[in-house]
């Protein structure tokens, strides 16, 4: 017996759940909080510092050698609502993946999709399923679910970068798959450009005709860079005249989100400016790429300088302050909930 026992002061009632409890049976009229009017959430909103994230990252670069725990130094972002899992929130996994020059990280490949955001730095690049990409600041890059993947830095730099994958969704679901690959010869520098950037980032809509094979279940551009992301701000921004602009990355080729679970989006907001407030159903991951303001989340309110990394929980109220001109990446699950018809959006400044 290790179901949960309930009691009663009713002796027949009480033993009747003795009884239920022996074979393994739960009465639903004792139990609270099961369908409730709005969400439970467990996630709670949380902000991790640059400093921290960095003095801490470098430290364990110093202290443990990359072969250990798994073939990846990284360190979780482990929420504080989620009793010691190393989750950031229900939904989603988020870490900062530290690199020594001359390091590699070994191939492999997983269902849970994965993606890098870079906030600062750069000379690691990353092999996709045999195309090398490089990382620098600012790029966003993919690691679909299933695809081979390793990471090299060739240079003379450490480098540190945010990941984020589905995983506790794939690990909900019982779908974690894994397997090793066999990794290039390190040291093999990459292309300025990779295949997938030749083929599919000529820019907006502009795509190949005539390319063979299998449609992915994910977009065929594997990295947004920097420059094109910030270039569409800049002028979305002239456009807006709110001192906000905001902006999604996705398939070139299908009108879809960036892979199945995962949506990308960037936001820059003007010194001075402040966004509405807005609640969502699912949760997002936000990365400080420069600037410095503060995010509102429910009762809460966390300072936001460059670097920093804030969870913003399933339907809690939130919004952005900008002190100085602020540019954040935002990462959630809202292609999840939309697929299963479960997306809830409320602006409540409209
Ligand atoms: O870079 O392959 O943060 O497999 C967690 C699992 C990064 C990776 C993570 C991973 C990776
Ligand atoms: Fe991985």
């Amino acid at each position: 017996m290790s179901t949960k026992r309930y009691t009663s002061h009713d002796p027949e009632l009480n033993s009747l759940y003795t009884q239920l409890a022996e074979h393994d049976l739960q009465p639903l009229w004792e139990m609270q909080g099961l369908l409730t009017k709005t969400p439970t959430v467990q996630t709670v909103p949380h902000r991790w510092s640059s400093t921290d994230l960095r003095r801490l990252a470098a430290r364990s670069g110093d202290l443990v050698p990359i072969d250990r725990g798994g073939d990846r130094r990284v360190l979780a972002l482990s929420n504080p609502g989620l009793a010691g899992a190393p989750y950031i929130s229900s939904t989603l996994w988020a870490a900062v993946q530290f690199l020594l020059p001359g390091e590699m990280a070994p191939a492999h490949r997983h269902t849970p999709a994965a993606l890098r955001f870079i906030l600062d730095g750069d000379g690691v690049y990353t092999v996709l399923d045999g195309d090398p990409v490089t990382m620098a600041r600012g790029d966003l890059v993919l690691t679909p679910a299933w695809s081979f993947h390793e990471h090299h830095n060739p240079g003379k730099k450490s480098m540190v970068w945010l990941d984020v994958l589905d995983l506790p969704i794939v690990a909900g679901l019982d779908a974690v798959f894994f397997e090793e690959g066999t990794s290039e010869k390190a040291d093999q520098s990459a292309a300025e450009r990779s295949t997938s950037e030749r083929l599919y980032g000529q820019g907006s809509g502009l795509v190949p005709v005539g390319v063979d094979g299998p449609q992915p279940a994910h977009s065929p551009l594997t990295v947004y860079r920097w420059a094109s992301t910030d270039q569409a701000l800049t002028r979305m921004l002239e456009q807006s005249g709110t001192g906000q602009a905001h902006l999604r990355f996705r398939d070139p080729t299908r009108d879809r989100d960036v892979m199945p679970t995962l949506r990308c989006e960037m936001r820059r907001l003007r010194a001075g400016a402040k966004s509405g407030r807005e609640r969502q159903t699912g949760s997002r991951v936000c990365a400080v790429l420069s600037g410095t303001g503060q995010a509102d989340i429910d009762d809460r309110t966390f300072p936001l300088a460059a670097g920093d990394i804030f969870v913003v929980p399933s339907w809690s109220v939130h919004r952005l302050h900008a002190d100085e001109d602020l540019d954040v990446f935002i990462t959630s699950d809202a292609p999840v909930l939309e697929k299963l018809s479960l997306y809830r959006s409320e602006a409540l400044d409209a």
